[in-house]
């Protein structure tokens, strides 16, 4: 099937501009063999490729332009198929921006196109080039330091330990993982993580409950994850726990519940966010609505965990603003190498702002996702780069130093 491929990376600081029209005419000769054709534009700082074929040849002609140390942060714009080439002439084509004014440079580009009809109607891929050309987008694009360049280093005397004798054999337990601000190198909050009394994850343990056993499971484990954060010592910070939307209609006086268990081990309600998940609150929102209500009224916040995951994400910011939004990790993974990923971000961060509410980055594994995120303008991040769940405890935090 003919596919397309655009990215746009960074020139990499040592390569001398004078190699690129060997760069391309080397290409040119690959590109030709295998099918493929390549248009690449520069800028002096960025390039532009859109590459065309089949899709294994695409495929394999990209995967060693990845690996290519003359350029770096690299981002995949599109991937697409389309009936027939935009640039009917197979090799590689270069277009330097700095020789000539723009209108010059994108006529030189389309006079290349040898379809009728992407010329005609709107065509994604050409829209892509039209704006680079343009340099309309160049605010969005980050350049991020090499993971090479930071060491994480874990500061032991962070470690936290809760109270194992707190919880019966057969009873749930808590892991707990910092929120962390890495540049303030502070612990905002810390999510209490139900596991069941073998260590299952809650959606196997919850999987042998009957629907009454659920909601009452879920509101009465609380009252450890609370007297286990006590235990822990959370002045300054914020707890996370996790209820399910249902929990609050189902059960009645969850709210009172949670109010006196947060008493009884010296918990003030400010102190304690409740996470939902956005999927389970769109079966019943009205009953849900009128549950948070009663949270809001005492005090307690709200975050809308694993946003953009589920099935309402934007349009249920119509319907509740919660406190603090937490982007899921679908999204957030390799979120540098991807600008569909980049764009919904930009276009999450540009919401929440208007709406002041505080964004979460969940899952982050690679430094990469981290800087990328910092220089969008996220600074709260959850995952396992920094630290990972901990039974009854609270593991050392990694701070990113840069070497
Ligand atoms: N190589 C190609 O075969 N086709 C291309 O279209 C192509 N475009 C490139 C664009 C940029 C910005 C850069 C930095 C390199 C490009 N290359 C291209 C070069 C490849 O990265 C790689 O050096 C080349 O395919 C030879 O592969 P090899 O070094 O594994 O033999």
């Amino acid at each position: 099937m003919l596919s397309t491929l655009i990215y746009r990376s960074h020139i990499t600081e040592h390569v001398q501009l004078e190699t690129l029209n060997d760069l391309a005419r080397k290409a040119n000769k690959i590109n030709k063999s295998s099918d493929v054709t390549g248009i690449l534009l520069f800028n002096g700082t960025h390039f532009f490729q859109l590459l065309e074929g089949p899709e294994a040849a695409v495929k394999a002609v990209y995967s060693r332009i990845c690996q290519d140390p003359r350029h770096h942060n690299l981002v995949e714009l599109l991937r697409d198929y389309a009936p027939a080439r935009r640039f009917g002439h197979v090799g590689m084509e270069l277009f330097d921006l700095r020789l000539h004014d723009q209108e010059t440079v994108l006529e030189s580009v389309l006079e290349k196109c040898t379809t009728k009809y992407q010329m005609t109607y709107a065509d994604r891929a050409l829209q892509f080039l039209r704006t680079f050309v343009e340099a309309r987008e160049k605010e969005n694009y980050f350049e991020i330091p090499a993971a090479s360049g930071w060491t994480f280093i874990r500061n032991e005397t962070e470690q936290r330990e809760g109270d194992a004798a707190l919880v019966a054999a057969d009873e749930v337990s808590f892991a707990f993982q910092p929120i962390v601000d890495p540049f303030a190198c502070e612990i905002v909050s810390l999510e209490a993580l139900l596991r069941g009394p073998q260590g299952e994850s809650p959606l196997d343990y919850f999987a042998r409950l009957t629907r009454e056993q659920l909601y009452q499971v879920d509101l009465r484990s609380k009252k450890i994850a609370f007297a286990q954060a006590k235990k822990l010592g959370i002045e300054g910070m914020t707890l996370s726990i996790n209820l399910l939307p249902m929990t609050l209609v189902e059960v009645p006086d969850a709210v009172s519940f949670l109010l006196d268990e947060m008493a009884a081990q010296g918990l003030v309600p400010e102190q304690v966010m409740v996470e939902f998940t956005e999927n389970e609150i769109i079966s019943q929102p009205e009953a849900f609505e009128a549950a948070i209500r009663q949270l809001k009224a005492a005090g307690i916040s709200l975050a809308l965990d694993d946003f953009g995951a589920g099935f309402a994400g934007l349009s249920l910011l119509t319907r509740i603003q919660p406190d603090k939004i937490k982007i899921d990790r679908a999204i957030i993974s390799d979120v540098h190498k991807s600008g569909p990923k980049q764009a919904i971000i930009h276009a999450i961060l540009k919401c929440c702002a208007s709406l002041e509410i505080g964004v979460i980055a969940e899952g982050i594994e690679q430094p990469e996702e981290w800087m990328w995120l910092e220089a969008a303008g996220v600074t709260q991040f959850q995952g396992f780069l920094f630290s990972e769940p901990e039974l009854n405890g609270v593991a050392a935090v990694a701070w990113p130093e840069l070497i």
